[in-house]
């Protein structure tokens, strides 16, 4: 047998990498002498090439003559443009538009009596977590106000390794069988002849897969709704959509289901005005959560519980292991369990961001699954899309994919490995005393679920009723907000060629709901409506309304978290802006100054007043409200502005409280509403003073100002 290699060998090749780690993480530089120190405060360190060599010059590439051929022997720039060709991943197949920040958990109060989980076990235990937020449909550069669902990832490093609740927006999806997730991705992107549309849905292959496929109406109508244009990531739910199981120390499971709801409330942006922000500003998500955190404005979700056993779930009118359904609130309360906190941005995007694997697979001991066939399909997929995505088994060794956990295991080699195991054994059981040992106590403890039944390819009666919830969810709407449903399916179906399309669509509907049907083919101008589509379900149940789905109803009842933009000229009052913007800040919203000229303005005691936008730049539809402080001086250039007139016009249109002062009639005259005022257009500083308008605000849109779209025959 041969000698077995003595360990301390082994801990010098562990200990050089320590020394390397040392080095760079200690900011140790090179000084001009070639001797290593600690860098000073603010000292620049010698670039080098990526194997450590100090670089003379970065400006020139070797050359013969100041004019000759560039040489061969000219390592740096190789190694420099090498790795610039190769800068590039595959970006996610979906949900390529993305954005995360790092934060925490913390658990209310310990959950032992449904789950052995430690993250769960202790009032106060804090988890670190990074989060991120997504679009599905569109490619990595694509805009932030598509109408899309959004991913909700959360990531979560316990003690007993990583959780993913890999979640959305929305707590239902298109389909019920993760075989057809392929074909309904296929059918959503960009169409593969013509590479257009992306980032939307509106386009023929969408709707014709939509159309032949019954159980994605339910998903159809939040995909239509306000939920699917949040106003920012910080105001919108996350789901952990299926059912999965919470399993106690006693191996007892708890059926559960996850919902992510934002302390600010929940709120949307009108689809014009969705639009518009695409082109002022396609980052608007994204700037929205890094300001927000780099100004400690920490955006902040509670976690809530749907929690129900078997009894429920054999009571319950749909099966929880149907992915298109939902477990009305009012029917089982969510009970908030703990709060995720989002307070750090990632240090490089690409690093964390982009490089994050997300896997459903990923649970704690004492979370566990349920046979919800759309989960147990992508328990098989995310693992297998990380291989192409970052290229090695070991996207492990990535720091934001590590566990932040003790780990210990044989797997070895595979490419980009940067920890493998040391000593001789790389197996176990072994005779060397090295290595890990499994744990039947401490290791994950599968439910002890029994199952049985034949092997068939067959979708389950109690998946056949698509219509019912669809419903439910359409009459839980405002009025604003079932006419937003209808307007958006109106928008996406005018922009499909293919009449029968549009036609089937519209059958679907009828079943949904006949005067949303009925106003939407009228819109579209059918000569005649359709027969209703062959509902898999010979009956529709009529369910009760559901308060929680509707985000007008679940708007918070502050402006806090939002932005006001104020348009100023040169003779502003100061007292009233001053005034203004206290009043805001108190609020715990931020103010934006819009003015003629980025540099700013000289107000009206003669002192500067510096702008954040130019008027062209900082659009209405950048701002949750806006008000209108110019001085009447200053009136006649602002009156020629077109982007004063829009600045003014979008705002009502997207239903915006405006306040304004008595010099601003004329700019309200020229955007067309000065004979349209109505209450949540208000004189500044008004009667009941600036925090009147400030706690109106709080009602962020007055949507009863849209015109009334008139439905279609009943
Ligand atoms: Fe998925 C990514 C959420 C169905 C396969 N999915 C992905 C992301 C989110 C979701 C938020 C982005 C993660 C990140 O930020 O990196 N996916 C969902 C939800 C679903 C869902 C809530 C339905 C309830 N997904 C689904 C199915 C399959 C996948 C049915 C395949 C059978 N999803 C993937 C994937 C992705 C992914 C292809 C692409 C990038 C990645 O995994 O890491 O594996």
């Amino acid at each position: 047998m041969a000698k077995n290699t003595s360990p301390k060998t082994a801990t010098k090749s562990s200990k050089s990498t320590a020394k390397a780690a040392q080095i760079h993480d200690q900011k140790l530089v090179r000084g001009n002498g070639g001797e290593l120190h600690q860098a000073a405060e603010g000292e620049t360190p010698i670039l080098t090439t990526a194997q450590g060599g100090p670089v003379a010059d970065d400006q020139n590439s070797l050359r013969v003559g100041a004019r000759g051929p560039l040489l061969v022997d000219d390592f740096h720039f190789r190694e420099k443009i090498f790795h610039f060709d190769h800068e590039r991943i595959p970006e996610r197949v979906v949900h390529a538009r993305g954005y995360g920040a790092h934060g925490f958990f913390e658990t209310y109060e310990s959950l032992a009596a449904y789950t052995r989980a430690d993250l769960f076990q202790r009032a106060g235990e804090k988890t670190p977590a990074f989060v991120r937020f997504s679009t599905v449909a569109g490619n990595k550069g694509s805009f932030d106000l598509a109408r899309d669902v959004r991913g909700f990832a959360v990531k979560l490093y316990t003690q007993e390794g990583n959780w993913d609740l890999v979640g959305n927006n929305i707590p239902v999806f298109f389909i019920q069988d993760a075989i057809k997730f392929p074909d309904m991705v296929h059918a959503v992107k960009q169409e593969p002849d013509r590479a257009f549309p992306q980032a939307q849905s509106a386009h023929d292959n969408f709707w014709d897969f939509i159309s032949l496929t019954p159980e994605s109406m339910h998903m159809i109508m939040w995909v239509m709704s306000d939920r699917a244009i949040p106003r920012s990531f910080r105001f919108m739910e996350g789901f952990g959509v299926h059912t999965f199981r919470l399993v106690n120390a006693k191996g007892e499971s708890t059926f559960v289901k996850f919902h992510w709801k934002p302390k600010l409330g929940l709120q949307s942006v009108a689809w014009n005005e969705a639009v518009k922000i695409n082109g002022a500003d396609p980052d608007y998500h994204r700037r929205d959560l890094w300001n927000a955190i780099q100004a400690g404005n920490f955006p902040e979700w509670e976690l809530c519980l749907q929690l129900f056993d078997q009894d429920f779930a054999d009571s319950f009118d749909f099966d929880i292991l149907d992915p298109t359904k939902i477990i009305p609130e009012e029917v089982l309360p969510a009970k908030p369990v703990g709060r995720l906190v989002l307070d750090r941005m990632p240090e490089n995007f690409f690093a964390e961001t982009e490089q994050v694997a997300f896997m459903t697979q990923n649970v704690p001991p004492g979370i566990d699954f349920s046979n919800d066939p759309l989960l147990q399909g992508r328990n098989f997929s995310y693992l297998d899309t990380q291989l192409k995505r970052l290229g090695s088994p070991n996207f492990t060794h990535i720091p934001i994919n590590a566990p932040k956990c003790p780990f210990h295991h044989f797997q070895q080699d595979g490419h980009m490995a940067m920890r493998n195991p040391v000593g001789r054994a790389n197996y176990q059981p072994n005779s060397w005393g090295e290595g890990p040992r499994e744990s039947p106590v401490a290791g994950f403890p599968h439910f002890l679920a029994e199952e049985r039944g034949q092997k068939v390819r067959l979708r389950p009666e109690s998946f056949a009723d698509h219509y019912s919830q669809a419903r439910q969810f359409y009459i839980s709407q405002t009025p604003a907000e079932q006419r937003h449903i209808a307007a958006a399916l109106t928008f996406e179906l005018s922009k499909v060629e293919t009449p029968v399309i549009r036609e089937r669509v519209v059958s679907h509907l009828m079943n949904i709901d006949e005067t949303l049907a009925n106003t939407v083919g009228e819109k579209l101008g059918f000569q005649s409506m359709p027969k209703p589509a062959d509902a898999a379900m010979p009956t529709r149940q009529d369910l009760e309304p559901s308060p929680a789905l509707s985000i007008v109803e679940r708007g918070p009842k502050r402006f806090e978290g939002r932005k006001l933009g104020i348009l100023i000229t040169d003779g502003v009052d100061i007292d009233l802006l001053t005034g203004l913007q206290d009043a805001i800040l108190a609020e715990k919203a931020e103010v934006a100054l819009i003015a003629p000229k980025v540099g700013g303005v000289t107000a009206s005691d003669g002192s500067w007043v510096p702008a954040q936008f130019m008027i062209d730049g900082g659009p209405s539809v950048l701002f949750d409200a806006v008000a209108l402080l110019p001085a009447n001086g200053a009136m006649d250039d602002l009156l020629q502005e077109a982007t004063a007139r829009d600045f003014v016009a979008d705002a009502f249109q997207h239903c915006k409280f405006i306040g304004h002062v008595a010099d601003a009639f004329p700019l309200l005259e020229r955007a067309g509403i000065a004979d349209k005022l109505d209450e949540g257009v208000i004189e500044l500083p008004g009667e009941d003073g600036l925090s009147a308008f400030v706690a109106e605000l709080g009602k962020l849109r007055l949507w009863a100002r849209e015109p009334c779209v008139k439905l279609g025959k009943a």
